[in-house]
């Protein structure tokens, strides 16, 4: 028998919500879709007229409530921030007891722990879902992170689950994506319930973060292999193939494979990513994770670097300007190429131990901050389909939280921590051979930084706390006292300048 009442309802048919519609419409689920530019609706409809669970247009918002079955559940996707404001006001009084508004939105988490509470206080329940893996991911299975209240995700579960990218459950390899109608069958979906309130949409900023360390490790990467080594992009779009069948197998590493090897496709004989303007944008989630770090106190410098390579890039005429004032060294490099390759790829992954690590340690922190109970190696796993991050790597991540569900830090697991032993020479060398050569690597320096900083028994801070005390009578601890006693020194009136009279 026909379904009377639709099973979900989406507003918002932008790119993303199009694809999550279809992505739905595809596992069987009659849905309901509103836009506010009502033009939109009715082509999105007219187009796909045949999905196997159906389409319902709806011109207005009264009617798209209407159409759907109780408890209702809605999915939002809008613009984030004020337009998500807009759109649940606007639905608010139209919901009843116990129906579900989902913000698949990139939202700001402590945006969605604010609407949680507020939409509670209404009756209603709120689901803040991190919607990783852009439009494809949309389409054909993203990761999906949600968080707000369990009974509400238990309504939503069997939905999520069926639209999610799918992974084995065993080597947590990526399940190949499905064709239009064809939805994956078998497989971990790569979706669970992340936590309380802004738990999804933390998690999803975290993995936003964690993305564009990703992102700027292997820019340095091609910057090196092009700096040091004068290598063509097609050439190191086959090195980067090559990466992408070892340690290093991922998304990011495979589209990079497929840029390097493009042509132009106005000059054919010219590399496609040798014609790009070297200026990158950013839409915030990056600076969101740092900003975060900085407010919580955790390292996550690699992160932060990544979001500040963007910031230095964005000045191009800038540095244009400096680049005819400002000199470098004029060393080269005029060691073996296999082992240059080799040793980049080491610092490569070993940079990415610590961004992940530091990804990591923020998520810990903030479950003590907003009593989350967060399941890290689950995390890892919904990682490993459909998002952009979506690696080998990630597995091995899920099997250190496996072993030990309280690691402090990833580098401290046997596996990562026998990776970094194994290529540091590597990574120092790669590091040591950019600084004296002039090329930039902020993200595989700062990692090394970190890596450094955090293995060291005694940092120099020592020093940093009594000049602390001695401007500022900020007191110090002592290395033969216990914690928590603080001394002051007595410091002289610091020598100023005299003044010739
Ligand atoms: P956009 O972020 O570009 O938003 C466009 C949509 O928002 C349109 O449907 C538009 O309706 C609607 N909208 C706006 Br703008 N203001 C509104 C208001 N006051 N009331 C009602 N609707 C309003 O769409 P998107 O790129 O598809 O992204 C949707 C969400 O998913 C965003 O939060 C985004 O950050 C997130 N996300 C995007 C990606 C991606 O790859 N694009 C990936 C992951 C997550 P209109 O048609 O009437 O103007």
């Amino acid at each position: 028998m026909a379904k009377t009442h639709s099973d979900i309802g989406l507003v918002g048919l932008a790119v993303m919500g199009q694809n999550l519609a279809l992505n739905i419409a595809d596992h069987g689920f009659r849905i309901s879709v509103y836009n506010r530019t009502v033009e939109k609706t009715d082509k999105f409809v007219a187009e796909n007229p045949n999905t196997p669970g159906g389409l319902v247009g709806s011109k207005t918002l009264a009617d798209f409530v209407a159409s759907l079955a109780k408890p209702r559940k809605v999915v939002i996707l809008v613009q984030a921030g004020k337009a998500t404001d807009a759109v649940i006001d606007g639905l608010v009084p139209l919901l009843a007891k116990g129906d579900i508004i989902i913000d698949g939105g990139n939202a700001l988490w402590t945006d969605t722990i604010r609407r949680e509470k507020q939409l509670r206080e209404k009756n209603l329940r709120f689901i803040g879902s991190g919607v990783s893996g852009g439009e494809e991911g949309a389409r054909f299975g993203p990761s999906l992170m949600p968080g707000g209240e369990f009974a509400a995700w238990k309504e939503l579960q069997p939905i999520w689950e069926a639209i999610a990218a799918k992974v084995d459950g065993k080597t947590g390899k990526p399940i190949a994506g499905a064709k239009p109608g064809q939805p994956v069958s078998g497989g971990v979906p790569c979706t669970t319930h992340i936590g309380e309130n802004g738990a999804g949409h933390y998690v999803k900023m975290i993995h936003n973060g964690i993305e564009y360390g990703d992102m700027q490790m292997i820019c340095e990467a091609y910057a090196l292999m092009s700096g040091l080594l004068g290598l063509k992009a097609e050439e190191m779009g086959e090195i980067f193939s090559e990466w992408n069948r070892g340690a290093l197998d991922s998304f990011l590493i495979e589209i990079t494979a497929d840029i390097l090897k493009q042509k132009d496709p106005a000059n054919k004989r010219k590399a496609f990513v040798d014609i790009v303007l070297d200026t990158a944008g950013q839409k915030g989630t990056g600076k969101w994770t740092s900003t975060n770090a900085l407010d919580m106190g955790v390292p996550a410098p690699t992160i932060a670097e990544a979001v500040f390579a963007r910031c230095i890039s964005a000045i191009k005429d800038e540095r244009v300007a400096a680049s005819k004032i400002l000199k470098g060294p004029s060393k080269k490099y005029r060691g073996s190429k296999k082992a240059l390759i080799k040793a980049i790829h080491d610092a490569l992954y070993c940079s990415k131990i610590c961004s992940y690590a530091q990804g990591f340690q923020l998520m810990r922190t903030a479950q003590q901050e907003y009593n989350w109970k967060l399941n890290f190696g689950e995390i890892a796993q919904i990682f490993r389909g459909g998002c952009i991050i979506r690696a080998a790597f990630l597995q091995k991540i899920t099997e250190a939280y496996a072993r030990d569900p309280n690691l402090a830090n990833l580098l401290l697991d046997p596996y990562f921590n026998k990776m970094v032993k194994q290529a540091q020479e590597n990574w120092r060398k790669v590091v040591s051979l950019a600084a004296e050569c002039g090329v930039a690597a902020p993200t595989f320096s700062s990692a090394l930084a970190y890596y450094d900083s955090y293995r060291s028994a005694r940092l120099p801070a020592n020093l940093l706390q009594a000049q602390r005390d001695y401007f500022g009578a900020h007191t110090y601890e002592r290395t033969d006292k216990p914690r928590g006693k603080f001394f002051h020194v007595d410091w002289p009136e610091p020598t100023r300048p005299q003044l010739e009279a």
